[in-house]
């Protein structure tokens, strides 16, 4: 994904992000991204929307959500960095009138938040020598104060690297940030918002289903299990428990050693969503894969794309960041 708002040196790149977000290589960022616009169209009732603010980012946000939608598969890896300027806008309010000035309104601010996303290959820490896309990654998460963390269980289950990349990131921005006295509490500014990603796939939402993580909503007419915020911990402590590597247990521990307990919250979340049969109208514990295999050996999406969580990690930390921003509406995901 080549661009020129990817190049190396161009203005784009000097832009402090808002929200930077990192994960293993393949835990699901880029398809995260191109859901985050098919999750706010959908919640298009609620008045947000997310636009690119300049033509490339417009162009790249089209391609991704075309992807998902048209294309029915999932974006290609990351191979070259790409910088995307993108926008929330939320509904503007009421317009006011003032009491002492009845005849006159006063029209309220929409609230807008700026998602500066880098997104690069997420295999940068399983080097060990610097690079110049590890030092921009670097570069992001210092500058930002707000973080989205891609935990990919499958993948955990598999390779078990997240550990690794995790403590290799943390240990590279502390050491930029706490060794002054700016932070004298000793713990990152961010808010950072942790994310499972795959919900969808069976590993993974079996395991939340039969270990007992999961509740219905009974307000959900397609009855799709979630797991309810106060267990999501949890559960993502039991699946760093259940991966390859024993390290992964202490990835809880290495979380809240380095950021503050109350700006840390964790999300269980899906790009594509769980299959839903129309004819059945909801979910079916039996037949709810949403990815298979296609004869070309890639994969493609088989129902409709129900991002889960998607929007959520994003509109939390723009209103823990931009808390002015966020005002007219409450967003707790
Ligand atoms: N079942 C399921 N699979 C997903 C989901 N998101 C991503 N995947 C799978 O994971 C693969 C990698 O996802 P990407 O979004 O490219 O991951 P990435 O973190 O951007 O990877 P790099 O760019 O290589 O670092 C996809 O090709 C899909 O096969 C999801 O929500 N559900
Ligand atoms: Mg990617």
């Amino acid at each position: 994904m080549a661009d020129s708002d990817s190049t190396p040196g161009d203005g784009e790149r000097d832009r402090e992000p808002d929200i930077a977000m990192w994960g293993a290589s393949g835990s699901g960022k880029t398809a995260f991204l191109a859901a985050l616009s098919v999750a706010l169209n959908k919640a298009r009732d609620s008045g947000w929307r997310l636009i690119g603010e300049n033509a490339v980012s417009r162009t790249e946000l089209a391609k991704l959500r075309n992807t998902l939608l048209q294309a029915r598969t999932f974006p290609a890896p990351t191979e070259a960095l790409t910088h995307y300027s993108w926008l929330i806008l939320g509904p503007a309010p009421a317009p006011r009138r003032r009491w002492w000035w009845p005849w006159a309104t006063r029209t309220a601010k929409a609230p807008k938040v700026k998602l500066d996303f880098l997104d690069l290959r997420g295999d940068l820490f399983a080097e060990p020598e610097s690079n110049i896309d590890k030092k921009t990654l670097v570069d992001s998460l210092v500058q930002s104060r707000g973080l989205i963390y891609m935990f990919d269980p499958d993948r955990e289950a598999r390779v078990g690297d997240a550990f690794k990349h995790l403590d290799a990131a943390l240990h590279e921005v502390a050491g930029r940030m706490l060794t002054g006295d700016e932070y004298e509490d000793g713990k990152l500014p961010h808010y950072i918002a942790v994310c499972v990603t795959k919900f969808d796939d069976p590993k993974v939402l079996r395991t939340a289903m039969e270990r007992g993580y999961t509740e219905r909503d009974p307000r959900d007419d397609l009855r799709i299990p979630r797991v309810p915020e106060d267990r999501v911990r949890d559960f993502f402590r039991l699946l760093c428990r259940d991966a390859q590597d024993h390290n992964a247990e202490m990835i809880v521990d290495l979380i809240e050693a380095f950021f503050h307990a109350d700006r840390i919250r964790y999300f269980v979340t899906s790009s594509v969503g769980v299959f839903i049969d129309e004819d059945h109208g909801r979910f079916d514990p039996d037949d709810f894969l949403n990815v298979i295999d296609n004869a070309g050996g890639g994969l493609t999406i088989r129902g409709a794309v129900r991002p889960l969580n998607v929007m959520e990690p994003v509109i939390w930390l723009g209103s823990m960041i931009r808390p002015g921003a966020m005002r007219s509406r409450r967003w707790d995901g």
